[in-house]
């Protein structure tokens, strides 16, 4: 079998590359490569990059790829946490991962998330009815409606009447700062740093029986859960799986801010999204918005042993990336990918390629546990905002692709008609 097509040692280091061109970096070098892979190095380890729909299979294979050590200290350090499920494997994996499918499968639990962020939802809506002369920045926003929400459903005690909008600001800093070197960084550092203190506190709390966590709720179900060793999680750790499910339901505010730009780009979709009874059409856009504008760029993982792809040989311990925003722009498998088309997803077959928040099976694999909460809410979202009438004053709305994550520079700033 031939081994890898470049040898090693000439491959060179994308990480300066991926770190000022951002999302652009892989797609640009998956154009200039003739089979469809990309061979490099990122923090200097070789690093080999795939997509399409044999991709996903090849990687989310468990056989194939191993997340233990996959995951650079400065992402873990700041995005998901030291010891987090993203970086078990096997059966420990599996026995993690079924405290999150228990709490967030579950239809139920989804709806009432659904609930308590309408509730939130129309409160900010109130106040920003009393004050029509205000400009609302829509992503500060929805990053605060969604901490409160997902607080009143995980049990999770605010402090403060401005405990939610800290915590939304701590949660985002998290994700903003995950692919940068810079001040961004440090401030991602300092808040997961603090929230971790905070909630392991919480966490000893609610064993010791000070602070009540409702029966079934997130906090309670985080604070019981069992290892596949038997034991209970350390507290820290159990912050860290705590805030696994606080921050990612923020980061839905990173979508709401793209929907809102699709609608204000393409307006002809307020007045069918406004009589969507069956709220089809708001679950397609919210399906659209997700491959449509860029969020996670790629998952990673390390080659478990030598395998082949394509009749290559890809040494054990290489860095696998699965390209998710360049596959969702990919004209092989999206008709028009540059058009926005809320309609395009009438079918299973049609959410295939769709891979925002990772394939393969949630339950077995790394597959996001939170797709159904995200597509739930944000379609929620979408139908609240199709529905308000509001002037979008002159503002930057570019959405630089050398930025990670990225977002409409403004903001996204509305004021209510
Ligand atoms: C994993 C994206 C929302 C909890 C992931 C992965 C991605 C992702 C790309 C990695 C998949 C892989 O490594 O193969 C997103 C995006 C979201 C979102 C873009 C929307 C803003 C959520 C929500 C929750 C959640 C709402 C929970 C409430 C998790 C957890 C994992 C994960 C616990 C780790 C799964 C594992 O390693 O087995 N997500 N996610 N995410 N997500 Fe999400
Ligand atoms: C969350 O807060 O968990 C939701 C936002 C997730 C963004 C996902 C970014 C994936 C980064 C993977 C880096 C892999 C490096 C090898």
């Amino acid at each position: 079998m031939p081994t890898l097509k470049n040898p090693p040692s000439v491959w060179t280091d994308g990480t300066l590359s991926l770190l000022t061109q951002g999302y652009a970096w892989l797609p640009d070098q998956m154009r200039t490569s003739a089979d469809g892979t990309v061979r490099t190095r990122l923090l200097g380890r070789r690093t080999v990059a795939l997509r399409g729909p044999e991709a996903v299979a090849f990687f989310y294979d468990e056989q194939h790829v191993q997340r233990r050590a996959a995951l650079p200290d400065p992402v873990l350090d700041t995005l998901f946490g030291q010891g987090a499920v993203h970086t078990l494997d096997g059966l420990a994996h599996r026995v993690r991962k079924g405290m999150f499918m228990a709490l967030l499968e579950d239809g139920k639990g989804v709806e009432a998330l659904r609930e308590h962020v309408l509730l939130r939802w129309r409160e900010a809506v109130d106040r920003w009815r009393d004050h029509p002369q205000e400009t609302v920045v829509l992503f500060d926003e929805a990053a605060r409606v969604l901490a409160l929400a997902v607080c009143d459903w995980t049990g999770v005690p605010l402090v403060d009447a401005d405990d939610g909008g800290e915590l939304a600001r701590d949660c985002v800093a998290m994700v903003d700062g995950f692919a940068t070197a810079g001040p961004r960084h440090l401030r991602a550092r300092h808040a997961r740093k603090r929230r971790e203190q905070a909630f392991a506190r919480l966490i000893v709390r609610v064993r010791e029986q000070q602070e009540a966590a409702p029966d079934g709720s997130a906090l309670d179900v985080v604070a019981r859960h069992r290892d596949a060793d038997g034991s209970v999680l350390d507290p820290h750790l159990a912050a860290v799986e705590l805030l696994n499910i606080i921050r990612p339901t923020v980061a839905i505010a990173w979508y709401v801010t793209f929907a809102a730009h699709a609608l204000h780009r393409w307006p002809e979709h307020r007045g069918p999204l406004r009589g969507d009874v069956s709220g089809h059409l708001a679950t397609g856009f919210a399906h659209e918005v997700r491959r449509f504008y860029p969020f996670a760029p790629f998952v990673g993982g390390l080659a478990a042993r030598d395998l082949e792809w394509h009749g290559e040989t890809v040494p054990a311990g290489t860095l696998l990336l699965l390209d998710l925003y360049g596959q969702h722009h990919d004209a092989q498998w999206w008709d028009h990918p540059y058009r926005f088309d809320p309609h395009r997803y009438g079918s299973d077959e049609s959410l295939r390629h769709l891979v925002p928040q990772g394939g393969g099976d949630a339950a077995v694999g790394h597959r996001c546990p939170g797709e159904d909460i995200t597509v739930t809410l944000l379609a929620a979202l979408v139908t609240e905002l199709a529905g308000l009438d509001v002037t979008v004053p002159d503002q930057d709305l570019t959405i630089p692709l050398s930025r990670m994550p990225t977002l409409p520079r403004s903001g996204f700033r509305f004021r209510l008609a």
